[in-house]
């Protein structure tokens, strides 16, 4: 679906890339839940790309459907009604800012925690009555979400051969579990339109970077502009699938394996023909959870490559991070 509102700041100065070679990549792994392969084939993709997608997957179309058309209520708001749900400090609503060191983007989001209750006191004094569809098309929504999360995490610990199966999809199901989710509107870019892809010069969307957390699931509308980096300098285009979910391997997971999975460096970039709703559960652990290599993935005498840290303190130090750096260079051991 196509929707027009606003840029978010009329002030706006693109931020850029100069990298504009991307290859138009049909090669993403394609993992089908419902196979007997599918562990296999999700460590091979989170070894070789940190990336890969997901097919009959049993999250309700319903409930994604509820969802994003609930983003576009909100996303069409004028700005003043959606800055009541803001800032976002960290959570809430923002436009063109991300974080608080300067990274720009040609996008606006509201960033939400997982916790239905403090999400419905946002939510009351935006919608008023109702606030009640939004948060219970959330709910139902991240619950169908996380459950797939755990599955997959669970599919991982088999596929790797490490016990317990729960050993990373009990993480997220602590009740202190610090997971967060995300709804990401990119409007039609001005600048871009009337341009062929060719000769658009690339503006950012949301910045390269790689997810903190343990595990992201992201569903977007058919709008293409997600990239990821192939770790040798290129990026390649992921090809959109609104009936599928593209999960990220996160920073949490790269320690938690000791490197033998990879975070995903991702990027968007904006577009001049259709804007872009996207949605992303954060799957973390609790802030007191010490975030080393598992006992059951070293081999013989293997080392951590990390110091020992717990989310808390990768969080604290993220937090004074500019969107595209190495935040576990920090933690690396020499
Ligand atoms: C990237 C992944 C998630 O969107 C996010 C982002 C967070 C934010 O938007 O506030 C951060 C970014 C993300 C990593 C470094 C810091 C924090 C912006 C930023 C510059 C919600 C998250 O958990 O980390």
């Amino acid at each position: 679906m196509v929707f027009v509102t606003k840029p978010p700041n009329e002030n706006f100065s693109y931020a850029r890339t100069s990298n504009n070679v991307s290859k138009l990549f049909s090669g993403i792994p394609l993992v089908d839940l419902t196979k007997p392969d599918s562990k296999q084939l999700i460590v091979k993709a989170c070894e070789e790309y940190g990336f890969f997608k997901i097919i009959n997957h049993g999250v309700p179309t319903d409930f994604i459907t509820r969802l994003e058309s609930e983003a576009i209520k909100f996303f069409s708001m004028p700005l003043s009604e959606k800055e009541k749900a803001g800032p976002p400090n960290p959570l809430g609503y923002g436009n063109n800012h991300i974080g608080k060191n300067g990274d720009v983007g040609w996008v606006e989001y509201l960033l939400l925690t997982t916790n239905t209750e403090s999400n419905s006191q946002r939510f009351l004094s935006v919608f008023g009555n109702s606030a009640e569809e939004f948060c219970s098309a959330l709910n139902d929504y991240i619950s169908a979400v996380k459950k797939m999360a755990c599955e997959i995490l669970e599919l991982m610990a088999e596929g790797l051969k490490i016990q317990p199966r729960n050993v990373l999809s009990k993480l997220l199901m602590d009740e202190q579990s610090d997971s967060c989710f995300r709804l990401n509107h990119y409007p039609l870019c001005p600048e871009l339109q009337g341009l062929s892809s060719a000769s658009a010069r690339n503006v950012i969307g949301f910045g390269e970077h790689t997810d903190p957390q343990i595990i992201s699931v992201l569903r977007s509308n058919n709008t293409s502009g997600l990239q990821i980096s192939l770790g040798d300098g290129s990026w390649i285009s992921v090809p959109p699938d609104q009936n599928s979910f593209f999960i990220n391997v996160g920073d949490s997971l790269q320690v938690l394996t000791n490197g033998r999975f990879q975070s995903v460096r991702h990027r968007v970039l904006a577009n001049g023909l259709k804007s872009r709703v996207s949605m992303i559960y954060f799957g973390g652990p609790p802030l007191s959870e010490k975030i080393a290599p598992l006992q059951s993935v070293m081999n013989g005498e293997e080392e951590s490559l990390y110091e020992e840290f717990t989310w808390f303190e990768y969080k604290k130090s993220a937090c004074s991070s500019r969107l595209a750096d190495n935040r576990l260079g920090h933690f690396e051991r020499i």
